[in-house]
């Protein structure tokens, strides 16, 4: 309709500064979850130079690394990874729920988008199938959402 603005950002990656949170704590997931998000963000012409890692001891600790390197200047869009699986402990609904929340408050409070690909699964299988297995790799796919979150808001 003529006179309406639309905003769609898009997936291009080149020159976009992005930093990646990854908690180590099943790590043999995170890892696969980090080198998805690389690969998606190089696939979508991020320079290497503008990516950085950060690895902290499990997901309860990624909101803080989220918010130094959101308040650091340093960064246009943040990816939140690590995996989580619920076995039979009722710690997981506490680590999984602050990082979520710790997460999106981040976001709110600083305007750097933060994309959010902790698997938060009942099995440690489901975990392996969302990272790099038959369901895809959400590391790659919350790489994108941040690309797409910055280019949209740079936007607005
Ligand atoms: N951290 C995770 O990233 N995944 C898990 O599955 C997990 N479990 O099951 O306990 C976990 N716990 C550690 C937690 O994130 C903190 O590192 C710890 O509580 C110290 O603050």
């Amino acid at each position: 309709m003529s006179g309406t603005i639309t905003h769609n950002g898009s997936l291009d990656a080149s020159g976009l500064r992005i930093g990646i949170v990854a908690a180590r704590f099943n790590d043999a997931v995170v890892e696969r979850l980090v080198s998805g998000a690389l690969d998606a963000l190089a696939r979508h012409g991020a320079s290497p130079d503008d990516l950085r890692v950060v690895w902290v001891p499990g997901a309860f600790e990624v909101p803080l690394a989220l918010k130094t390197l959101a308040n650091s200047g340093s960064v246009d869009a943040l990816v939140a990874l690590g995996c989580v699986v619920r076995g039979s402990t009722p710690h997981f609904d506490y680590v999984a729920g602050e990082c979520a929340s710790g997460a999106s408050a981040v976001a709110l409070d600083t305007g750097i988008p933060v994309a959010f690909g902790v698997l938060t699964t009942d099995t440690w299988d489901q975990a392996v199938e969302r990272a790099g297995g038959k369901l895809g790799n959400k590391g790659a796919e919350a790489a994108a959402t941040a690309v797409e979150m910055a280019r949209v808001l740079k936007d607005l």
